[in-house]
């Protein structure tokens, strides 16, 4: 395998990681915890993995600990950093017992069912410290949600010999670890489950998971490339760049970027529900933008666009949310519809009210909402073209106002879509520790006997001697949810908080950004250098702690 002069200079990068783990470790049991809604249903459907208490490592005596062996699954989206919980988790392994053994189910989830897998030596995990993908053993979207998957996936690990299994995912695949690690428990098939949390999308995070790892990375990577298009836009100054950044719902990415790069423009889905505006009221607010920054002769700008967005539009969210409930009830009899036929089948099927703003919706977008959902119900949404759809409708707008004489300029734009170039980067020295360190503690609530356990690593704006290592109950971030037209218990996605820090301010800045040209270029990842440069956390963390 050929490598470049960065890869070879970055396997030689050594993780820091908390104090507690650099020897042996004991573990601290805190209080009982309960789910953070719908506590009486949560607890029925799991009453062998509610209510256990936090955990946290210290220091403690050495043991001698038989060799064990372990099963890794990456399910779900890329993030930076992923290997780098596995190379933790098998040096945590090793650390314990030298002939303790990891085992990667391949392409996810599907993987531990199908019983495709293979061992992971020291060889191959020197291959792939600190470097970005989830190609050492590959990634998946199966749900693994039924007795008949779990029952397979019991038949392989058995046969291994294996112990307990770790899930690298994002808020839906760890609910899958918490119903797996329920199913085993009360089946007492004596394998445990722990969850590491993964998710460029920063939206699987709580009081005790600070952060889901990638998200430092990826949002690193699009704003430098945002700040290179700023530079660009300065420079020509002709273009109106209208930029959609992945996210899937929430709007972490957009707003970490625009706290990062000072855009004129960044539109944050949560407020737009909160505030109940239309499409038009968005439309409407990035033309006076843009109005007024040509007024002072600025014909170009930046416009940051969560690619979640349509889905936070009160009227949109009802349009989606019946068409989610409609496509799972009638999914046969859909898919035999012509697709000439499919926009006026479903004008036909839907309420009067969801039906108009269905039929008032642009072709490609009535049509990217009625695509296949991901196997966990979700619309996809990084298949909506919400950027052209924001800029054709500004610029239709905008042609109005120049008939009235409230539009001086001239409007050209250009379209983006960062999503994909961020997920597979080389972990940031903050993402490299940080997963490794969660695959470290992984390890070690694995030989302290845990199950339905999330892998913490907290404390992390401070110096990595400093952070604190231990493991949270996954039920504890659980409520129920309407999933494919059911009620389902699962990881309460964490969204923007309006009255958080980071969004705060955002919203204090974003008036002076609109008007006056002051971008930031934050420049490429640096991985070698001074530790204001190298070892910064988001922004967003930072502002979240009071730093
Ligand atoms: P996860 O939630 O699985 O981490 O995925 C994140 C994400 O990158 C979203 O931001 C995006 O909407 C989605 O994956 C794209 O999915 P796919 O990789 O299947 O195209």
């Amino acid at each position: 395998m050929t490598k470049s002069a960065l890869q070879i200079a970055r396997a030689a990068y050594k993780p820091k990681l908390p104090k507690a783990l650099n020897g042996a470790v004991k573990a601290v049991e805190g209080a009982a915890t309960q789910s953070v809604a719908d506590q009486e249903e949560i607890k029925k459907l799991f009453p062998n993995t509610y209510g256990m208490p936090l955990i946290k490592f210290e220091a403690g005596d050495a043991v001698q600990l038989p060799a064990m062996n372990v099963g890794v699954i990456l399910s779900g989206g890329q993030a930076p950093g992923g290997h780098n919980v596995i190379s933790g988790l098998f040096d945590g392994i090793k650390s314990l017992n030298a002939d303790s053994k990891l085992y990667g189910f391949i392409l996810g989830p599907g993987g531990l069912v199908d019983h495709n897998y293979m061992e992971l030596t020291g060889e191959i995990i020197d291959e792939y410290r600190n470097t970005g993908g989830f190609d050492i053993i590959g990634s998946g979207r199966t749900k693994l949600e039924s007795a008949e998957q779990f029952e397979k996936g019991y038949e392989i690990l058995k046969e291994l010999g294996i112990k307990a299994l770790v899930i690298i995912g994002g808020d839906d695949s760890n609910t899958n670890a918490c119903v797996l690690a329920e199913y085993y428990a009360a089946k007492q098939y004596g394998v445990q489950v722990i969850g590491c949390p993964k998710t460029i999308d920063g939206d699987l995070k709580n009081e005790m998971i600070e952060t889901s790892f990638g998200f430092d990375t990826a949002c690193k990577v699009y704003s430098e490339v945002i700040g290179n298009i700023q530079r660009d836009c300065n420079s020509a100054r002709k273009y109106w760049h209208f930029i959609k950044l992945m996210g899937r719902s929430a709007s972490h990415i957009a707003l970490e970027c625009a706290l990062q790069v000072q855009p004129n423009v960044c539109i944050i889905s949560e407020e737009v529900e909160e505030k109940d505006m239309s499409l038009d009221d968005v439309v409407t607010y990035i033309a006076h933008i843009v109005a007024n920054r040509a007024a002072e002769g600025n014909n170009f700008g930046t416009v940051l666009i969560p690619e979640g967005l349509v889905e936070f539009i009160p009227a949109m969210k009802r349009l989606i949310s019946e068409l989610n409930d409609f496509l799972a009830e009638n999914a046969e009899e859909f898919s035999h519809i012509k697709k000439s036929h499919q926009r006026e089948y479903i004008i036909s099927k839907l309420s009067p009210i969801n039906s108009s703003v269905y039929a008032s919706l642009p072709e490609s977008v009535a049509r990217q909402l009625t695509l296949d959902r991901d196997p966990h119900g979700n619309v996809q949404v990084s298949l909506i073209e919400t950027e052209k759809l924001l800029s054709e409708m500004v610029a239709t707008k905008l042609a109005t106002w120049k008939t009235e004489g409230k539009f001086v300029g001239k409007f050209a734009a250009q379209h983006h879509f960062f999503g994909y170039e961020g997920r597979c980067a080389a972990p940031s020295n903050y993402d490299a520790d940080y997963c490794y360190s969660l695959g470290f503690t992984a390890s070690m609530l694995i030989a302290d006997g845990k199950t339905g356990y999330m892998s913490s690593v907290r404390n992390t704006t401070a110096p990595a001697e400093k952070w604190i290592a231990g493991g949270v109950p996954i039920t504890m971030m659980m409520n129920m949810e309407r999933r494919h037209g059911e009620m389902k218990p699962v990881i309460q996605k964490a969204l923007v908080k309006l009255d958080g820090a980071p969004f705060k301010t955002f919203a204090s800045k974003r008036d002076q950004w609109a008007l006056i040209t002051d971008y930031v270029y934050p420049g490429p990842i640096q991985y070698f250098g001074p530790t204001e440069v190298c070892d910064q956390p988001t922004k967003t963390l930072k502002l979240e702690q009071g730093k």
